[in-house]
């Protein structure tokens, strides 16, 4: 059975990718946790990651760090399901966008960590980060609009795995969207997988990176269920 070696799921944003993009495919996996700030972190993920990061994909042998390979490869080793859209435009288009989430949006990513059982007003997007969010707003109106949603490509996809640590953003945040953006954070938020991410993310108790602002209720998921 494959395996996912993931890290905090209140704060690891990289690690619910492939998780949620498993989870909702109902594809089988064994999940291995560790803590961002466990002392061996370095000895338990290097014997997988030499480049130290998580979520790693276990796959017998083969070990697949990077959360974008690890999308292809769920892509490929599991044809039968739509992991990208199945029309060919929109199959470029979203991995496209995925790639972009993928390669960048670092002031967005720095300004508004992934913090799930958080409530954080008050930190309004400026400068890069307000650029940021707006290549985001553009890229999901485009997508929703081209779609008809209710996911960016229709159907839930890799690309909205990839975006769906920038959704528990916004909701942390309490980030001010219009009514289609907060509609398709909604949608995610909505979805099972993320339910069920969330429900554990606010169920650890560790604090990172001195905090000094716990316990929050969480915006997610109890008002999104509602
Ligand atoms: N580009 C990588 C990023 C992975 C990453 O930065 N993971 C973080 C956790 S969300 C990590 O392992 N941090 C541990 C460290 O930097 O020591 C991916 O797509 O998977």
């Amino acid at each position: 059975m494959l395996k996912l070696l993931i890290g905090n799921k209140n704060y690891s944003s990289w690690s619910l990718r492939p998780w949620i993009l498993l989870r909702h495919f109902d594809i089988p996996f064994e999940e291995l946790y560790i803590s961002l700030n466990a002392a061996n972190f370095a000895d338990v993920v290097g014997r997988y990651n030499p480049a130290l990061r998580v979520p790693v994909l276990i796959d017998g042998e083969l070990a697949i760090w990077e959360s974008i390979a690890i999308c292809e490869y769920i892509a490929e080793r599991f044809p039968q399901h739509a992991i990208w859209p199945r029309d060919a435009t929109w199959r470029a288009q979203a991995r496209v966008v995925s790639a972009e989430m993928h390669a960048g949006f670092a002031a967005l990513r720095n300004h508004w960590p992934m913090n799930i059982r958080a409530i954080l007003p008050g930190h309004p997007p400026e400068g890069q980060v307000k650029r940021d969010f707006e290549r985001i707003a553009a890229i999901w109106h485009l997508a929703l609009a081209e779609s008809g949603g209710p996911f960016l490509f229709g159907e839930f996809s890799a690309a909205d795995a990839m975006y769906a640590p920038v959704v528990t953003r916004f909701a942390t945040y309490q980030v001010d969207l219009d009514f289609e953006l907060q509609r398709y954070c909604d949608t995610v938020l909505g979805t099972p997988a993320m339910i069920q991410w969330s429900e554990a993310a606010r169920a650890e108790s560790e604090v990172l990176n001195d905090e000094g602002h716990e316990p929050y209720a969480s915006p997610i998921p109890a008002l999104r269920q509602a």
